[in-house]
């Protein structure tokens, strides 16, 4: 077994001293587990070398600048910073310093290489440094259960899925007691910075409390990390989330398959509900990489205000076609926030959140008499499975459960009853048999992809090099990620640039805004110039497993490289 992992020219030693002591034991992966932790991790060329951090022009915010600067006081309008060589480091290597890591929100693949990331940087630049892993989410921090990361216990989580080295959760510091909590354990562990993993919500929390620690006169700096499979959080700067890449490539393996299956039997329409609570960049990734016969984007249901009966409609008229061209058989893909993106369901959601979020729900249902009548009749008309779901609590962020929404299955029953409907009229003559999956869970955890596993550790290393120059509010990037590891930028993005104003839980909150799939946007156009084609004929595409090694090992996906203009 490889003793070492390559890292700014040096050899880091990441073999544990003895057996680890936490949760994962090595000794009993498997051989393609172990060979990722063999995996050597190729770093960007300025991390390989000395260099200095500068300065970009002051920001400002993605909207709604004037609330933002009265929300951040003392961090609105701070610059971008990007790592560039130089002929000595100006950061002080003689410094140790306390570092603490957060994993919060959904799992993404890639995030224990974020961890491995800091830790490295540490080892290598500020040696004697201690990092500091809080336990199951931002409670962690608000409890100061923390658990002190050695070389050890990081050992066996070197590229390798989940984020159980620490655990996630999904609590935010957001009450002025739990900012206490917050700068209590800052203080307990003389913290000189805390890295936040997470996604939209998880780093506006990080940006709270880097406003929240730099108004207090506190020296713990706040850096943010781009994570969630659902690919929204991006700009400019941080052109990906991590994880994305893996979880498409997860799901795609498995929509080809159903694919198979489809054009095997014969007789299924396989109606695979995709996850990603409000954009549908996974569901259009997935459809880039798989070419199904029906995919519905969000995004495009919300511009073209589309009714329930509209998307049914669209899938009916193709499953009608096909049926005409003797298929009676398909797969469709459905992005998990759908229901969400149906303006006449979004007036009803936004309903029941006001209502749950004020009132009691009592069960005679007298709660329904505050609903305007459009959504009364709406509420009525949905299959009852689909009414309790929508009435399920919101999650701590005030967002409505979407994964635990069977949409896939409340439209297999749509369309049933519209093609009986065209049966009795005489314009099908189908068999029309619909499975229903939801692709989602699996694609959180998986190994990740060569891509998301070096992007990750150079975040990490971001994280720790902002921290060591004494950088707070950002969140670290890393960019042209179509170029070879080696040519990678690296550097922080103010966070209050990403920040907008939205309405939740019957409150005015800061938020980053989210990235939704832009109906303009290359990898949106691509798709809408091949449906019609992909719809009737079958092109279906089995990518297959993710390949660690070989010619296509360290493929990008198709959004990314789409966006970032490289494909056409
Ligand atoms: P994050 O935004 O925290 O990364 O989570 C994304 C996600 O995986 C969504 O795709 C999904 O809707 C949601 O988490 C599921 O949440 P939970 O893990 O609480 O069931």
């Amino acid at each position: 077994m490889s003793p070492a992992l390559l890292a700014n020219g040096n050899i880091i030693d990441v073999k544990p001293a003895s057996a680890s002591a936490t949760g994962r034991v090595a000794s009993v992966y498997s051989e393609v587990q172990t060979s990722r932790i063999e995996h050597e991790l190729p770093l960007p060329s300025v991390l390989r070398s000395s260099f200095k951090i500068v300065d970009g022009p002051a920001s400002s915010a993605a909207g709604n600048p004037d609330g933002i600067a009265k929300l951040f006081p003392n961090l609105f309008g701070q610059p971008s910073a990007i790592l560039v060589p130089s002929e000595s480091n100006t950061l002080r290597s003689d410094q140790k310093l306390k570092i603490g890591v957060v994993l919060s929100g959904g799992q993404a693949p890639g995030g224990h290489n974020v961890i491995s990331g800091i830790f490295d940087y540490l080892q290598e630049r500020a040696k004697g440094s201690t990092l500091y892993g809080f336990k199951g989410g931002p409670a962690g921090i608000m409890k100061c259960k923390y658990v002190d990361l050695s070389t050890d216990y990081i050992y066996p989580y070197r590229n390798q899925g989940g984020f159980d080295m620490i655990c996630s959760g999904r609590d935010k510091i957001e009450t002025p007691e739990q900012f206490k909590q917050a700068e209590e354990t800052a203080l307990k562990l003389d913290l000189d910075g805390l890295v936040v993993i997470g996604g939209d919500d998880s780093n506006t929390n990080a940006c709270l409390l880097a406003e929240n620690f730099r108004g207090k006169n506190l020296k713990t700096r706040v850096i943010g990390c781009p994570k969630t499979i659902d690919g929204d959080l991006k700009c400019k700067e941080v052109p990906t989330s991590f994880g994305f890449d893996t979880a498409c490539r997860i799901y795609a393996e498995m929509i080809g398959n159903v694919m198979v299956d489809a054009r095997s039997t014969g007789k299924y329409y396989h109606f695979v509900r995709l996850m990603g609570r409000a954009a549908s960049h996974i569901t259009l990734e997935c459809a880039l990489q798989t070419h199904p016969n029906i995919t519905i984007i969000g995004e495009e249901v919300a511009a073209k205000k589309l009714t329930l009966k509209n998307v049914t409609d669209y899938i009916v008229d193709v499953i009608c076609k096909r049926s005409g061209l003797g298929f009676n058989y398909g797969v469709i893909l459905i992005p998990e926030g759908l229901i969400d993106f149906i303006p006449e369901v979004q007036q009803l959601i936004a309903e029941l959140n006001e209502i749950l979020a004020h009132d009691t729900v009592d069960e005679g249902g007298l709660w329904k008499k505050k609903l305007a009548n459009q959504s009364l009749q709406l509420f009525e008309f949905l299959p009852q499975a689909i009414q309790e779901q929508l009435m399920l609590e919101r999650d701590p962020h005030g967002n409505v459960q979407v994964a635990k929404i069977e949409t896939e299955k409340m439209l297999i029953q749509m369309a049933e009853t519209e093609l009986e409907k065209r049966k009795q009229e005489g314009s099908y003559k189908g068999q029309f048999r619909g499975q229903s999956h939801f692709f989602g869970y699996e694609g959180r955890c998986g190994l990740p992809t060569n891509f998301d596993s070096s992007y990750c550790y150079a975040l990490g290393f971001a994280a720790g090099a902002l921290l060591q120059g004494g950088k707070t509010g950002l969140i670290s990037s890393v960019g042209n990620l179509a170029a070879p590891v080696e040519e990678w930028t690296v550097g922080g993005t103010a966070l209050t640039s990403l920040m907008d104003v939205e309405r939740r839980h019957g409150k005015f909150k800061p938020v980053i805004k989210k990235a939704m799939v832009e109906l303009e946007g290359a990898p949106f156009k691509k798709f809408a110039s091949m449906r019609d084609e992909w719809a009737l004929k079958n092109c279906y595409i089995s990518p297959g497993p993710i390949q660690f090694h070989g010619p296509v090992s360290n493929a990008v996906n198709h959004t990314l490289l789409l966006e970032l203009g490289v494909q056409a």
